[in-house]
């Protein structure tokens, strides 16, 4: 039970309390509140509300740009009734590592901070009483965890977070926080594939449980009718005349899976279901058998105050403005989101470039120095004597995420890495772990991909031949070649994806980034770098790219909105490539992108 991904529902058999709400919250710089007996009781407490990320909600940059370990506190209420079923808290993530007391005892601990876990509190909790959580969190960034980077001290002896990516390093529990009440033999996971058969669909499902008993399995359609039933824990259901989910077009059924002993119901667990296959085909994108070209963004989890905490207003504000401007996908870069998202993206028909925590493999200047000091000798990020630790974890995220995920319409694909440096001789056996990883992990075998640097050239890259999407992330014209400069990242750029052409084989590329800052509040004629004209003149030269290679098969613009960085020469306040401002407001390329985005056919490049 401990490790099931399953998201939390109440059901017949399941009961769900949210913890959500306001925290006690301390610092610990010393790291010393664990031997003092913190886990009895914050001394010196503040509030803080969860979820969220804890540092802009303070006053002080100290506050702020807290590293180091921090505490988390409150009280909850475990019903008398609930005694002899398995108790649980079920984070849905804390920021980077984690471990959980409850009632002074320790529970649990867990280490990655983008996706959730379970603490088993059944034998420690005191029933139809008051009981004390208490997480004792880190947010010290390392390369032998993900994201990479390090931290640093300052001469005043504090400790700042020096990431090797290029978001804030926001930290907290920035995910809601459930008490679940489960019974003892249980539903733990189920997975699904589908097969179509001109009106009708298969769908082969298998499910996983605690405990023994007797499975059954019931698809129903939006009228609540039962489309299609199975028995057993592995099955196929027949759904005659299926119902497709597709882009802006979805439609979801609800399984509803059922454990049974000795004929009495014991647990009943219910998800939504889109049926709908994907597929690459030669270099096509192919939804239902459908070719499908995509269009969207690389967004990020971020906002004013709340940093990286779930905010529902936000995630509905945010799918607002996607179907405003005509996009059909984005990337999760670059992290798994909160899984409430991932319903939302099935509930309004979008697909999801579903993205894993690895971003900052890649040697930079600091790195690099502290790695080689005097040897002289150029070391690969994968062929560290630190690598194998990086890879178990790393093959942990994979894993979990793709439990968490695989069940959703909306992910269409695994990005396995962002920006990862792939040109040495280690870069073959790491991707190799991982890309066939994410193949047995996945029933459904969804295409693998990575988002590959500038730096990595077509015939310098020794990771692409692992991926069955090649994704670019290339920003001529801004990083290279920027302002009257345009005219040659344009003829740079063609150089480029005519040697992707030749090492591609039969895959499709597309683009998970291009861009370039721009601040809201600048305007020039005519144009200059940062202006909004300039960001326009950025976008159709791109474009124009795009238009000329049919195997160009998706363009994911970089980034949804602004968002917030480690402060910098390089950041005016943060990353401003945003197509909307931090606040959710369109620049002028926002209506660039609406035009073209709005005219391109679902299809486009079909033909070709
Ligand atoms: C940028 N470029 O420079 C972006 C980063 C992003 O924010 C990248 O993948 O290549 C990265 O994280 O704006």
């Amino acid at each position: 039970m401990n490790m099931s991904l399953l998201y939390p529902r109440a059901t017949a058999s399941r009961r769900v309390i949210s913890l959500d709400g306001m925290w006690q919250f301390q610092f610990d710089p010393e790291s010393a509140g664990e031997a003092a007996g913190w886990t009895g009781g914050l001394p010196e407490s503040c509030s803080m509300p969860v979820p969220s990320s804890f540092c802009d909600v303070f006053t002080t940059k100290d506050a702020r740009e807290y590293t180091g370990d921090f505490w988390y506190e409150t009280d909850f209420f475990v019903p008398g009734e609930w005694e002899g079923k398995e108790v649980v808290i079920r984070f849905g993530s804390v920021t980077h590592k984690a471990k959980v007391f409850v009632n002074g005892a320790e529970i649990c601990s867990h280490v990655g901070g983008f996706l959730p876990f379970n603490a088993v509190v059944t034998d420690v909790v005191k029933y139809n009483q008051v009981n004390k959580l208490s997480v004792l969190a880190n947010n010290e960034l390392s390369e032998t965890m993900l994201p990479c980077g390090k931290t640093q001290v300052l001469s005043n002896g504090k400790k700042v977070s020096a990431p090797y990516f290029d978001f804030y390093n926001y930290a907290g529990i920035q995910r809601p926080v459930k008490l679940l009440c489960l019974p003892k033999a249980a539903v733990t996971d189920y997975e699904v594939k589908f097969t179509l058969q001109d009106a009708d669909a298969e769908v082969d499902y298998s499910v996983k449980t605690c405990g023994e008993g007797d499975v059954t399995v019931s698809l129903y359609d939006k009228q609540g009718n039962l489309a299609a039933e199975g028995k057993g824990a592995a099955g196929k259901l027949l759904v005659k005349d299926a119902k497709l989910w597709n882009v802006h077009a979805p439609y979801l059924y609800k399984i509803v899976i059922r454990l049974y002993q000795d004929e009495k119901l014991v647990d009943e667990y219910y998800d939504t279901l889109g049926i709908r296959t994907f597929e690459v085909k030669g270099d096509k994108l192919l939804l239902n058998g459908k070719h499908v070209y995509l269009r969207g963004f690389g967004k990020h989890e971020d906002a004013d105050i709340r940093g990286r905490g779930l905010d529902l207003v936000t995630v509905k504000r945010d799918y607002e403005c996607l179907k405003w401007v005509g996009a059909n996908c984005f990337r999760t870069s670059h992290y798994p989101y909160a899984e409430e998202l991932y319903y939302m993206a099935d509930e309004e028909g979008f697909l999801i470039i579903d993205e894993t925590t690895a971003v900052g493999c890649m040697e930079s200047t600091m790195n690099f120095l502290a790695a080689n000091q005097g040897t002289g000798k150029k070391l690969g990020f994968f062929e560290k004597e630190t690598t194998p630790q990086l890879l178990e974890h790393h093959r942990q995220v994979l894993h979990d995420m793709i439990t968490r995920d695989k069940n959703h319409a909306s992910v269409i694909a695994w990005s396995i890495l962002n920006e990862p440096q792939c040109t040495s001789d280690g870069t073959e056996e790491y991707f190799k772990n991982l890309f066939d990883y994410a193949h047995e992990l996945d029933v459904q075998k969804r295409p693998r991909t990575y988002a590959v640097v500038m730096m990595s050239l077509p015939h310098t890259s020794k990771g692409q031949q692992f991926a069955d999407i090649i994704s670019l992330n290339r920003y001529y014209g801004w990083y290279v070649m920027g302002g009257a400069g345009i005219v040659d990242a344009e003829a740079a750029f063609r150089k480029e994806m005519d040697g992707w052409n030749q090492v591609r084989g039969d895959r499709p590329v597309i683009f998970t980034e291009y861009g370039a800052d721009t601040l809201a509040s600048e305007h020039k004629l005519p144009s200059v770098m940062w202006s909004q004209e300039y960001q326009n003149e950025y976008l159709e030269m791109n474009h124009r790219v795009f238009d000329s290679y049919d195997f160009v098969q998706g363009e994911l613009m970089w980034n949804f909105a602004d968002f917030q960085t480690t402060e910098g020469i390089l950041r005016v306040n943060g990353n401003k490539k945003g197509a909307f401002t931090r606040q959710r407001q369109p620049k002028d390329v926002a209506y660039v992108l609406k035009s073209r985005w709005e005219a391109l056919p679902t299809d486009y490049k079909s033909d070709k």
